[in-house]
Order: structure tokens, then C-alpha cells, then sequence
């Protein structure tokens, strides 16, 4: 039997897979063509417009006095790439709901008591706020009574002191006494010296003014870990012992309490991440984008008013944990009296002074040359992120508004 179809099904066949390879290779130019548009797309167009974002807040950042962050508007601060994620989103929002607090609010010096037993009795009160850094502008903080820095606290040498702390921080924290020769029990450190102040709890230190001196008082965190990080939340104030015999003559006199900040998105506080997340799960040390005169940025630091012929005292305290910071005055030389609080038996004449994380440096500056002029860090993108403020001369005014 003649079966005439089998030879004709054959090439049927290979039409049809010749048919179906040809729609396979159709199939796949088009894929590839598809991907090769996305690919293009997302070169020419998404990834400049993600460049240009970037450069945007560059300029923003260069035309707010090179500052970056800025709690109020919520712009693009410091992204860090995407590490504004969704975790840092929740604690922006959450933000919103701290009281603002400003220089309004800030005590320069914290008042005492006299206690029954003689002790010269100070109240700090360890809280979460937004500080108002400049005008408008906010970060979250962690400070003492509400402010940043924390009230001078300002004693005799000798002198009984009892400061009673309440913690109402949302984690466990301590004092030190920086520069203090306090006792053992009294130095504020979590696990060494003392069990950490659990929140909702008080801590009364106790101990004698001793020595003299430009010293400061700041968080030593609830363990070794959160030191730092409490630290750059704001925890910090200056802590003066007036010598029994005073060996400077000055006329006037400032303190000016130099610190860092890494301020995100929102007004977010890097060092909230670490606290909550564990020091290593980002960089260890923060990228500092903004620093403060006591708590300001410039030009809202507040200037150091002088009249010609006053000597000026001026007392630099580093409470910052990594940067340190070359102070210099335009127009005057000055006299390093004292360093970590300690008189130097020669007096070291200069214009400008570095003074390293926790270091305190006394300048005295005799008010010889009338003007306006600036006193800045002369780690000169400090100056431009902040570190700036004046030394002005009754009479002399900038030629330019500042603010
Ligand atoms: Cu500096």
C-alpha cells in the first residue's frame, strides 16, 4: 500500500519547526529589544535625575550657610544613599511629636539650692526634644533640662556638690564628671563606676569641686557602646570651678561649648540608629555635617560683645567625640592661659587654638582693635557648616545684615 501523505508530512513538519523557531527568535529580539530600552531609560534618564537630586541639596546645602539638614522642611539632608529607609521614616514621623525648644529656653547657668548639710544642690533632668539649631531648623536631641548644651553648672573650688539627675531619656544613662577628681562611685561610668540610671529613675552624685578649672560634664551612655552616640544626641554642658584665688584678670567673659551633629532627612539624628540598632551596624564614626557654637549654627550663634579696652575670658569646651576644631580670632592675638582647665605657668601667645574632642582651652583676649570680627574654626568647612560667631565691638556693626 502507497502512502503518498508520509512523504509530503515530512516537510510539513519541518515548516512547522522551522515556523516556530522563527516566532522563538521573534519572540526573543523583542525581548531584548524591551530590555535594552529599560537598560537606556534607566541610564539616561533615572539615574541623573537620582544625580541631580543630589546635586540639588548640594546647592541648597551651600546657599543655607553650607549647612546640610534641616528638620523643619524635611529636604533632602545627608541620604547616605538609601539609608533614610523605612525604620528612619517611622522616627521621623515620630519626631514630630517632641516639643521644640530653642534658645529661648536655654538657661545660661543652672540655678542651686543650699542643702541642710551644706552641699550646693543642682537639678538635671536628662530629656528628648528637638533643638532648634538655627532659625527653623531643627534636630532631634537628647539634652540636659531641655537645652543644648546643657546649663553651666558653676561652683567654687572646694566647694560640696550634689547634682541630682532624673533620667527621662527613653534608655538608661550616666554623668561624668570630665576633668572632676570625683570618687570612684561618683565618676558616671555604666558598669564600671555605677549601674546605669534606668529611665524614669534618679541618680544623685556627690563629690568636691576639685580641681579649679574650664571643665564639663557629659553622658558616659548606658554601657561602653552608646557613649559616643549619647554624646552626639546632645548630652553635654560646661562645668566651671572658680579658683579659691583668681589669677586672670579679665573684664568679661564666655563660654563657648564647640560640638558636632550628623543631621539626616527630618531632622533625624544619626546617632538615634546606633543606640537603638548597635554601634556597628553603620559606619563608627558619623559623617558631622553641622557644628554648633552652644547649640547654634552662624550666623545665630550668639556673638561675643566686647568694649575697647575690656579683657575677655573665653573658655572653649570640645564636647564633640571625634573632631577637633583650630579656633581663630581675626585681628587680635590672644593669650592661652589655660588648658583642660590648668593655668599655664607661660602663657602661649597666638591667633589661633586647636582644641581636640574633650579638651578645654582658656584664651584671653585684650579688646585693643574696635570692629566686628570673626572667631571661627579654622577647619574651615566647620566654619562654613556653623562654627563661626563674632567678636564685636560696642559701636561696629557688620556692613551686611547677617540674618
Ligand atoms: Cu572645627
Amino acid at each position: 500500500m502507497e502512502q503518498p501523505n508520509t512523504t509530503n508530512n515530512r516537510p510539513a513538519d519541518v515548516l512547522q519547526e522551522e515556523r516556530t523557531e522563527h516566532l522563538l527568535s521573534r519572540y526573543r529580539f523583542w525581548l531584548f529589544a524591551v530590555l535594552t530600552v529599560l537598560f537606556m531609560v534607566t541610564f539616561i534618564y533615572y539615574l541623573p535625575l537620582r544625580f541631580r537630586e543630589q546635586a540639588g541639596g548640594h546647592e541648597e546645602m551651600m546657599g543655607g550657610g553650607g549647612m546640610r539638614g534641616d528638620g523643619a522642611m524635611g529636604e533632602h539632608a545627608h541620604e547616605d544613599g538609601d539609608m533614610m529607609n523605612m525604620r528612619d521614616m517611622s522616627t521621623v514621623a515620630s519626631l514630630a511629636l517632641l516639643p521644640l525648644r530653642g534658645p529661648s529656653n536655654r538657661l545660661e547657668r543652672l540655678p542651686f539650692t543650699i542643702s541642710a548639710d551644706g552641699y550646693k544642690e543642682f537639678r538635671l533632668g536628662a530629656s528628648e526634644f528637638r533643638w532648634e539649631y538655627a532659625s527653623g531648623k531643627w534636630v532631634h536631641a537628647w539634652g540636659y533640662n531641655g537645652q543644648i548644651p546643657g546649663p553651666e553648672i558653676r561652683v567654687a573650688e572646694g566647694d560640696k556638690v550634689r547634682v541630682i539627675i532624673k533620667n527621662s531619656l527613653p534608655d538608661a544613662t550616666t554623668v561624668h564628671w570630665h576633668g572632676l577628681d570625683v570618687p570612684w562611685q561618683m565618676d558616671g561610668v555604666a558598669g564600671i563606676s555605677q549601674k546605669a540610671i534606668e529611665p524614669g529613675t534618679t541618680f544623685t552624685y556627690e563629690f568636691a569641686a576639685v580641681p579649679a578649672g574650664t571643665r564639663f560634664y557629659h553622658s558616659h551612655g548606658k554601657d561602653h557602646m552608646t557613649a559616643a552616640q549619647q554624646l552626639d544626641m546632645g548630652l553635654s554642658g560646661a562645668f566651671i570651678v572658680e579658683p579659691k584665688q583668681e589669677n586672670i584678670v579679665y573684664d568679661r567673659e564666655y563660654t563657648l561649648v564647640l560640638d558636632e551633629w550628623d543631621i539626616l532627612a527630618g531632622g533625624v539624628n544619626s546617632a538615634i540608629s546606633h543606640i537603638q540598632h548597635g554601634a556597628g551596624m553603620m559606619d563608627a564614626v558619623p559623617d558631622f555635617n553641622t557644628f554648633t557654637i552652644n547649640g547654634r549654627i552662624f550666623p545665630y550663634t550668639s556673638k561675643l560683645d566686647v568694649k575697647k579696652g575690656e579683657s575677655v575670658l573665653v573658655r572653649f569646651v570640645n564636647v564633640g567625640t571625634a573632631a577637633f576644631h583650630p579656633m581663630h580670632l581675626h585681628g587680635h592675638s590672644f593669650k592661652v592661659v589655660a588648658r583642660d582647665g590648668f593655668l599655664l605657668e607661660h602663657p602661649e601667645e597666638r591667633n589661633t587654638i586647636t582644641v581636640n574632642p574633650g579638651e578645654t582651652v582658656d584664651i584671653l583676649v585684650v579688646g585693643n582693635n574696635p570692629g566686628p570680627w570673626l572667631l571661627h574654626c579654622h577647619h574651615v568647612h566647620h566654619a562654613a557648616a556653623g562654627m563661626s560667631t563674632l567678636l564685636q565691638y560696642e559701636g561696629y556693626e557688620p556692613v551686611q545684615k547677617l540674618k
